[in-house]
């Protein structure tokens, strides 16, 4: 009779989703599973990912084994206190190491498999798993290359200079009840979300993910009214640029 309520005070915890609403121009470090070849490297890299002055980790991937998750996730959780957030690929991405989980929809597309199957897969589990939920509402915006979410999604993203489809779609995942929204150029895009997208997105009335693609000084200052700008694939190539996100959360923060 209590356990639902110990479940629910415990994933009340962290709250996760008021930090991200409580300042803009927070740093998320994205970690793909799929690319951590060993445990010594991967410490390396999160030792220097602590000092960076990033706020989060962001775990997923959309191709990732549910071995190769669970797997960083627990050495995530060993070698960092900064709080783990996972951004799921799949029904199986779900760990109760974690602080939070986001709860995508992946409402620019037309997939049922991703807007509700997927979910329908782990309720029973993640229901009963003491992390934070945050129903999010997940925007897939062309970033000029072809993504891996639109590639495994099989949906198409929504041009850059569609605003007011933009503007629609994220209003009615509101209306629906998601308490975030996510705008995601896609991994290794081309070119990450406008500043004009980014600025008019960040007016509604629910913090802002901005990702894909950024790697550079100039991109992190286009995305700055975001809530959360995500990192992945700029690390990989270039641990250096940990120095300009060092540079840049103390001026956002000042
Ligand atoms: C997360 O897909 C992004 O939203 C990450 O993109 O790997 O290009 O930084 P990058």
């Amino acid at each position: 009779m209590y356990i639902p309520l110990i479940i629910e005070l415990l994933k009340k915890k962290n709250n996760i989703l008021k930090r991200f609403s409580s300042q803009k121009g927070q740093i998320a470090v994205l970690i793909d599973p799929d690319k951590i070849t060993g445990y010594r490297e991967f410490k390396d890299f999160l030792d220097k990912v602590n000092f960076s002055g990033a706020h989060y980790l962001f775990i997923g991937g959309s191709s990732v084994t549910h071995k190769d998750f669970i797997r960083v996730i627990e050495w995530s959780k060993k070698l960092s206190k900064l709080p783990i957030v996972i951004f799921p690929g799949a029904s199986y991405h779900i760990s109760d190491h974690a602080d939070a989980i986001l709860y995508l929809s992946l409402i620019s597309g037309r997939n049922p498999d991703y807007l509700i199957g997927q979910h329908i897969q782990s309720s029973n589990e993640l229901y009963d798993m003491p992390i934070e939920v945050i129903p999010t509402a997940y925007l897939l915006i062309d970033g000029g290359t072809q993504s891996s979410v639109a590639y495994v999604s099989q949906t198409t993203p929504i041009p850059q200079e569609n605003i007011s489809i933009i503007e629609r779609t994220c209003k009615a995942g509101l209306l629906q009840g998601k308490d975030l929204l996510y705008l995601d150029a896609g991994s290794g895009a081309k070119y990450p979300v406008s500043q004009k997208i980014i600025n008019h997105l960040a007016q509604l009335d629910a913090p802002l993910i901005v990702g894909g693609g950024i790697k550079s000084k100039k991109d992190l200052l286009q995305a700055k009214n975001a809530n959360v700008i995500v990192i992945g694939n700029k690390l990989e190539e270039d641990i250096d640029f940990l120095l300009d996100l060092e540079a840049f959360t103390q001026s956002s923060q000042s």
